[in-house]
């Protein structure tokens, strides 16, 4: 157990600092979008950050962060040792290696291509070579915790998975599924073009694999927080989870729909036929269902915990959750920011529609509210109540902490409505200069980009409480014994046998069949199309 716990205080620390690193960038990028001058404001100095922000907070947060939690997740709800403890180590240090190349080359200004890295942008080969470690290392620890939990199952045929373990087992399948097509970019495109072995790229090719990887990426992100959401949330907050197979059927569904859906990001490429990207739209709106499925269950959750607190009345239970526990306050906020940003995301997958939004400020205003809010601040919410268990220590500073949550909400509220509003209104995303040398149409922007620079201001100084705390806690916070990690009971009481959503090789495959259906003959066409390779370009 102790190896779990010191590898999980590994990870969720190097992705604290991570998190440190991006959110003092994303201030400089809120207030350049404002057009506010700063003393080393360039077009050259604006790229470097938004891609040092994008892949700190998009590739690097999220997955130490995840790959901690799993540990913890998977040892305390199975009762047992991680299997293979020196490979769970070695998943660490190669993710931590290739994450240093990566950034070595993005600070040094080699590799200011962002954190989606289309082609024919081209980064140098440690950039590539570092990201793709980063992805070795998850794979390694996928194994792991695969390992452990069959070394589980082997003694306990019968038994259902606890829910948090079947949940980051969804959230790797899903994740085992969709990196073979950023290593397929990797390994056959940018890799061999960046070290000069191949002249040329196609950028429709590696659009075409990167969001294969890119869609699903963002469930690797939500799912653990769902689990968080289903197991952590109804326990702290003082109730039960209302129902333990309809989380098993979202975390299913997850497996089955994540990724059969890329090219919603890809309304606008040419080169890909309607009827495909006609059956992707309709992929997406499917799994936009269990995150409705989600929202049911754990409100229901939440009111189970206000009643057990006394509520009598039709909504007096919301009034009786412990709104200043930051575990609590921190995953209600963000579910109700999530509540905005999803519905934002079904409007960006209707075909249609996506041509009104694609590429403007609204997408950076979709995706704060989902991964920079149901996500991330879903984290933070996790790291308060987690981290004193991992470090045996007391959560210091507790009134930042406290206030930490709110901050965050209001900001993310002034930041991403004001880019949903911009959006709409023509306001192109990843433009350096907003004026657009004094266009008159630019000059409408003005008043909602200050509101959104606002909105970063109060988000740097939430994401200053919330290091702060982390600091505080881990070199000042009082010793305790407390290392408990208890998880939800079901209302309904544990499940007895297992049912048709734990049948994970069941939903393995019938995921597996619909990617086909969805990829290999849009694939194929594109190959058999006569293609045009790109030779790279270096910005700056
Ligand atoms: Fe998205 C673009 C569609 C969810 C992240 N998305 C992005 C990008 C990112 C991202 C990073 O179809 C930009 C990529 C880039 O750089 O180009 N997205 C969707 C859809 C969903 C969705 C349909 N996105 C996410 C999640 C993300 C994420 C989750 C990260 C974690 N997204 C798109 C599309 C684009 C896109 C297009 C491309 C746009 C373009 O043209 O470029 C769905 O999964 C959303 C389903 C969610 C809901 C919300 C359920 C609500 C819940 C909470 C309820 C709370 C309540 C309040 C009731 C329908 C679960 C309770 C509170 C109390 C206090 C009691
Ligand atoms: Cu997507």
């Amino acid at each position: 157990m102790t190896t779990a716990r010191r590898l999980a205080a590994a990870n969720i620390g190097f992705a604290v600092a991570a998190f440190g690193i991006a959110a003092g960038m994303a201030l400089m990028q809120a207030v350049s979008r404002a057009n506010l001058e700063l003393p080393w404001r360039s077009p050259q100095m604006y790229y470097l950050s938004v891609t040092a922000h994008g892949v700190l907070m998009a590739l690097v947060f999220t997955t130490f962060f995840i790959m901690g939690l799993g540990v913890v997740f998977t040892t305390h709800a199975l009762d047992r040792p991680l299997r293979w403890p020196r490979l769970a180590w070695a998943s660490f240090w190669v993710a931590l290696v290739g994450t240093l190349a990566a950034l070595w080359a993005i600070f040094w200004g080699k590799a200011t291509v962002l954190y989606t890295f289309y082609p024919p942008m081209q980064a140098h080969p440690a950039f590539y070579l570092g990201l793709t470690l980063l992805v070795v290392g998850s794979w390694i620890w996928s194994a792991v915790i695969i390992a452990t939990y069959r070394a589980w199952r082997a003694e306990h045929r019968e038994t259902p998975a606890p829910l948090a373990v079947f949940g980051m087992l969804a959230t790797i399948v899903v994740w085992l599924i969709s990196t073979v097509g950023v290593a397929a970019e990797m390994l056959l495109q940018l890799i061999p073009w960046s070290l000069g072995w191949t002249k040329t790229v196609d950028p429709l090719l590696a659009r075409m694999l990167f969001w294969y990887f890119g869609h699903p990426l963002v469930y690797f992100w939500l799912l653990p927080a769902y689990v968080v959401w289903y197991t952590v949330l109804p326990k702290v907050s003082g109730g039960k989870l209302f129902s333990d197979p309809l989380g098993r059927m979202v975390f299913a569904l997850f497996i089955l729909l994540s990724t059969p859906v890329g090219f919603h990001h890809q309304f606008m490429d040419p080169g890909i036929s309607s009827g495909w990207k006609l059956l992707h739209t309709f992929n997406t709106l499917g799994i936009i269902f269990p995150s409705f499925v989600t929202a049911f269950t754990v409100v229901a959750s939440l009111e189970i915990a206000g009643r057990s607190r006394g509520a009598t009345g039709w909504f007096d239970w919301l009034g009786k959750l412990p709104w200043g526990d930051p575990l609590v306050s921190s995953v209600l906020l963000s579910m109700l920011l999530f509540a905005v940003g999803g519905f934002g995301g079904a409007i960006n997958a209707s075909y249609g529609m996506n041509s009104m939004i694609h590429n403007t400020a609204w997408v950076q205003g979709h995706f704060h509210l989902t991964v920079g809010s149901a996500v991330a601040l879903t984290f933070m919410g996790t790291a308060y109540w987690l981290v004193p268990k991992l470090v045996r220590r007391e959560l210091e500073l507790s009134l930042l902490a406290k206030v930490q949550p709110y901050l965050w909400f209001a900001g993310m509220l002034l930041f991403s409505i004001s880019n949903h509003i911009t959006g709409l209104m023509g306001m192109p995303r990843r433009i350096y200069d907003p004026s657009y040398q004094g266009s008159a149409i630019a000059e409408a922007w003005g008043g909602l980009t200050g509101l959104s620079a606002l909105g970063g201001l109060f988000l740097f100084i939430s994401s200053a409480f919330f290091l702060l705390v982390m600091l505080g806690t881990v070199l000042a916070g009082r010793p305790t014994a407390d290392t408990t990690v208890a998880f939800a009971e079901p209302l309904e009481g544990q499940p007895a046998k297992r049912i048709l959503f734990d049948r994970l090789g069941l939903w393995i495959v019938a995921a597996i069949v619909l990617v086909l259906i969805a990829y290999a003959y849009p694939l194929a066409q594109h190959l058999q199309m006569p293609r045009f390779g790109s030779p790279g370009f270096r910005p700056f």
